[in-house]
């Protein structure tokens, strides 16, 4: 198990449908630590980096579209395999596909409205932490319950 950081967006549609509690406490519920969190207006500037590898795709402009309609709820979890943990949670990328018993699964039936944001690997997870927050934003704390998530 490495401890990693993981950027997750509750995306617009788990905001204004309400989502946003549902979706971060079956992240919480894990054992993963919240390090950062903000509601926040993504910008077009920001979306464009930040989905920068989708650029070209017939998607794209929707996907930037959406990103930047309402804001999002913006997390940095933190933990043992925070980045496969919360991938597996949130489900495959086209709700139509996710199991039940995932974020995605259980609130979404559109690929376009698929509620939430997880990095994909630790190299996204690394740029995508440092694009949406400060060092100043990332806190360091230790949680009384630690030693009952962790051996
Ligand atoms: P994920 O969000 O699961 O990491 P991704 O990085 O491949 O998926 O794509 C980013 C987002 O773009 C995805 O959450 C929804 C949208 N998207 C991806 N493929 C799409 C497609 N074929 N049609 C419409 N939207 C798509
Ligand atoms: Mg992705």
């Amino acid at each position: 198990m490495t401890t990693e950081q993981t950027l997750v967006l509750v995306k617009p549609d788990g905001v204004q449908r309400g989502l946003a509690g549902k979706i971060i406490s079956r992240l919480e519920s894990t054992g993963l630590k919240i390090v950062g969190m903000k509601l926040m207006q993504i910008s077009d500037e920001l979306a464009a980096t930040h989905y920068g590898e989708h650029k070209g795709k017939p998607f794209y402009e929707g996907l930037v579209g959406f990103i930047t309609s309402s804001p999002v709820i913006a997390i940095c979890l933190e933990g043992p395999d925070a980045i496969s943990t919360t991938r597996k949670i949130m489900g495959a990328t086209n709700p139509a596909d996710s199991a039940p018993g995932t974020i995605r699964g259980d609130y979404g039936v559109d690929m376009g409205r698929n509620l939430i944001h997880g990095s994909a690997n630790e190299d996204d997870a690394v740029r995508e932490v440092s694009l949406f927050f400060s060092d100043a934003e990332l806190l360091s704390y230790k949680r009384a319950t630690e030693p009952w998530i962790v051996e």
